[in-house]
């Protein structure tokens, strides 16, 4: 690895576009060497605001590049096998935005392909896990300060859904955080998940389940709940508590500095989107990854690895069927 780390980014959109400009602004020891999407005007159109970065179009030729010592995979989800297989086949470390694969076979293939290199190569971008406040509950959990953790409420509120989303898509990218959220915070699998379809918003597209509610039972017993509302029309919001059994405590409120108007007292003000929301959490999560890479251990120690996001994967698989079934769905997992 040369002095700075060189990066390939995968994918520029809205995600992808964002870690460019931290990578080419805010990240130290790192640069944006080539720039590759599916629609190469718009890999064009990105590159040309980094003086240092080419286009390459054909994602394999980017990660096969003699300059680019890492990858950060931001396209859509069902590319991300293809392009992790790449990485993998040419020992590239790589940061992949959640979720790993839409598919719990394709994951399989990847973590399989990912033992037989012997190395750990592959981080997933559950940037949560860095957020300032998810840190400090995951040291009060475990600390004991809540005593045994036993319930867990989670609210993630969009104000507005991309057009390509479906009501599969709000589990695969939407819904899968808190599955994360979950596992990292109390530490243990899912076992099984059941789906509630509330009353659809009336300004959402037909056909769009949205609201969802999922109740996720820990290998333990213990219960998670959480509402998901892409199409809020509100804000970006996105809430947690955990309730033990010396206490509770909640990250999330969001609400800034209080204010006092003639309108009367107002909460602050609810941030636009997840990168305005996570913004912090994103700089911490590629600044750790650049700085593991450059040290020569592949991912960053408290990033979700490729078992990470192949058993999230797994959950999103069972709540994708309890959403059409409404049943109680288990999850099935291989041992890690
Ligand atoms: C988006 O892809 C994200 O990852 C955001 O964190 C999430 O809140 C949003 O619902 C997804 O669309």
């Amino acid at each position: 690895v040369s002095q700075q780390l060189r990066v390939a980014v995968i994918g520029v959109g809205a995600m992808g576009a964002d870690h460019v400009a931290r990578l080419s602004t805010r990240i130290r020891g790192a640069c944006v060497a080539v720039v590759c999407d599916a629609a190469p005007d718009r890999a064009r159109q990105i590159a040309a605001g980094v003086p240092e970065a080419r286009v390459i179009d054909d994602p394999d030729a980017a990660v096969a590049a003699a300059d680019v010592d890492a990858v950060l995979v931001a396209s859509p989800g069902p590319a991300h096998e293809a392009q992790l297989l790449a990485c993998l086949d040419h020992g590239k470390p790589v940061l992949c935005e959640k979720p790993l694969t839409t598919d719990v076979a394709a994951a399989a293939r990847v973590l399989r392909r990912e033992a037989e290199t012997g190395r750990r190569l592959i981080q997933v971008g559950f940037m949560r896990r860095y957020d300032r406040e998810y840190v400090e509950l995951k040291q009060l959990l475990d600390a004991g300060e809540l005593g045994a953790p036993l319930v867990m409420h989670c609210v993630h509120r969009n104000p507005s859904a991309p057009p390509h989303f479906d009501s599969t898509t709000i589990v695969d990218d939407s819904l899968v955080h808190e599955v994360d959220a979950t596992r990292y915070l109390l530490g243990e699998e899912i076992r099984a998940v059941t789906m509630f379809r509330p009353t659809p918003n009336p300004r959402a597209r037909a056909s769009l389940q949205d609201p969802q509610f999922a109740v996720f039972e820990t290998d333990s017993g213990r219960i998670v709940d959480v509402e998901v509302f892409v199409t809020s029309g509100v804000g970006y919001y996105v809430r947690t508590e955990v309730v033990g059994e010396l206490g509770s405590a909640t990250i999330g409120l969001d609400v800034g500095p209080v204010r006092v108007g003639a309108a009367g007292s107002q909460f602050g003000v609810l941030s636009p989107d997840y990168l305005a929301r996570f913004g912090p959490a994103y700089d911490t999560e590629v600044q750790r990854w650049v700085d593991a890479v450059r040290r020569g251990s592949g991912v960053d120690e408290i990033a979700a690895t490729a078992y990470d996001g192949y058993a999230a994967g797994a959950v999103c698989a069972a709540a994708v069927t309890s959403l059409r079934t409404g049943l109680r769905v288990p999850v099935a997992l291989a041992a890690p």
